[in-house]
């Protein structure tokens, strides 16, 4: 099959059973659908084990050509956190003051969020997800990376759905501009950053807001026959 010129292996594909396919798709939707973003975290430990093993469950995403342009800075010094919340809500307190439009502060109304973000102090880990605009390769040549958004969407996407399947609570954070992150957390100019995903156990008796979830005939639609 494959080219000759480029080198191949067997798939290792983990074929199931038709009724074990609808099992697992099942309980796969069950894991996932009690996940919600969360803003009040407990500072309980957590043990790196997990976050290691959930960032390598991000970095098997997809990505243009296998480039995986992504970068996962893990940030639990408490020195650091409390200059990234610093810098953070410097930015926040602009956005809620001036720079965001009244439509924009009317659809976040009932979340309730504001400038202030102790989680990024309390909450145990801070992962500061990059993406990579250019990456070297192992001769040290500078390359460019495709799709690199969308990529580290889908990294993003793994990790939240790995840390949630592990038991912790995450919660997307994206202060604009971020660029304050690159010098924070020593990453070079070529790496993006992409969103702070704030990873801890909630704090005890947290809330949320009460929403719903479109159902799937509104998200998703089917031409043919079967
Ligand atoms: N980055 C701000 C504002 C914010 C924007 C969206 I869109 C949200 O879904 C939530 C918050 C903040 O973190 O408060």
């Amino acid at each position: 099959m494959g080219n000759d010129k480029i080198k191949t292996q067997p798939l290792a594909f983990n074929s199931q059973a038709k009724d074990e396919m609808l099992e697992s798709a099942s309980n796969f939707y069950n894991m996932v659908r009690s996940r919600r973003t969360v803003r009040e975290f407990s500072d309980k430990p957590v043990p790196k084990e997990i976050i290691e093993n959930c960032l390598r469950a991000a970095g098997t995403a997809p990505s243009g050509a296998n480039h995986q342009p992504w970068h996962f800075a893990v940030i639990s010094d408490p020195e650091l956190k409390y200059k990234i919340r610093e810098g953070a809500e410097e930015e926040e307190r602009e956005f809620y003051e001036s720079r965001a439009p009244q439509e924009w502060l009317n659809a976040l109304a009932p979340l309730g969020t504001d400038a202030n973000k102790p989680f990024l102090e309390i909450a145990p880990y801070l992962i500061v997800i990059f993406g990579e605009k250019f990456s070297f390769d192992i001769e040290g040549n500078k390359q460019k990376n495709y799709y690199v958004s969308e990529s580290v969407g889908i990294a993003t996407g793994i990790l939240i759905t790995a840390l949630h399947n592990a038991g912790l609570a995450t919660l997307t954070h994206t202060p604009a501009p971020m660029k304050f992150l690159n010098e924070l957390v020593g990453r070079p100019a070529t790496e993006k950053p992409y969103m702070i995903l704030v990873t801890g156990y909630p704090a005890e008796n947290a809330e949320v807001p009460a929403i719903t979830r479109k159902s799937l005939g509104e998200i998703a639609s089917f031409k043919g026959d079967d």
